[in-house]
């Protein structure tokens, strides 16, 4: 509030990690803030959306451990197709263990998370020790963790001091940390990324508590990445769709950085 925005341009030059480098160069290159959430059930879809909004998007965010058709193959498919499409991929995997086994969890499993994921995201419920975990596994592949500061969700229980905590501790793990889920509140460290779920043009909510509110508030609010799911491939053509939130999501912020 009444501190001035921190542009992507300021962000990229104190980004000490090479994800976050790599994240704000590509927003800046593509001119895009839009990430999409491919919630879509099938690795094989994944695959076939990503080829179409790729040129629209800075990040494609999954869930492998919801999509039936998964094999590490495939997710190295689409690593292969961010790499030719300049996009990052986000594992959503909220971690919330202990350290060694967070480790265990990021590094192997049938997933083996690190392998083909830039960036993926951390609860900070069980303490700092997740974070180093997480830093020892991902910091040797050049990796980048969000913290969840809050959630979208009615109810969700992050209240403001345990928004403090995550900004602390973000501040503290900054050469691994790159920065917060949230709903783009400014009161967080500016030169990390704010990225916001629970984004929708139309929508309000879901049935099971998910909270939309619309790209222009949450970037007005201090979101650098919006992060859209069903209002992409919910809508009649996932390529239309994310090219309206990329326009809408830009010019927001191009907006909000001259007022
Ligand atoms: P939607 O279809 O735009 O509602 O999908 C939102 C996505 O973001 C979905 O993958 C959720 O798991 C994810 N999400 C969220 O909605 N809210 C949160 O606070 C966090 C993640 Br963290």
């Amino acid at each position: 509030m009444g501190m001035s925005r921190v542009s992507y341009e300021e962000k990229l030059k104190h980004a000490k990690n090479p994800t976050a480098q790599r994240l704000l160069l590509c927003m800046l290159e593509k001119q895009t803030n839009l990430c999409a959430s491919l919630d879509v059930g099938k690795i094989s879809e994944v695959l076939s959306i990503s080829e179409q909004i790729g040129s629209d998007v800075c990040m494609v965010k999954i869930h492998a451990d919801a999509l039936s058709d998964v094999s590490i193959d495939a997710l190295l498919t689409l690593q292969e197709l961010s790499e030719k499409n300049n996009f990052l991929i986000f594992e959503d995997r909220k971690f919330a263990d202990i350290g060694s086994t967070v480790r265990m969890q990021y590094a192997e499993g049938p997933y083996r998370i690190v392998e083909w994921s830039d960036i993926t995201n951390a609860h900070i419920l069980p303490g700092p020790g997740i974070i180093e975990g997480l830093s020892e596994v991902g910091m040797p592949h050049h990796r980048g963790l969000l913290l969840l500061a809050e959630m979208s969700s009615h109810g969700a229980l992050m209240d403001e001091q345990y928004r403090k905590t995550a900004y602390e501790w973000a501040e503290k793990y900054s050469e691994f940390v790159i920065g917060f889920i949230g709903k783009g509140r400014t009161e967080a460290p500016q030169y990390l990324i704010m990225c916001t779920p629970g984004i929708h043009l139309e929508a309000l909510s879901d049935g099971l508590g998910q909270q939309y509110q619309s790209p222009i508030d949450a970037i007005a609010a201090g979101t650098d990445v919006i992060i859209v799911g069903r209002g992409i491939y919910g809508s009649g053509s996932a390529q239309t769709a994310s090219r309206h939130y990329r326009e809408i999501g830009w010019d927001a912020y191009t907006q909000a950085m001259r007022g």
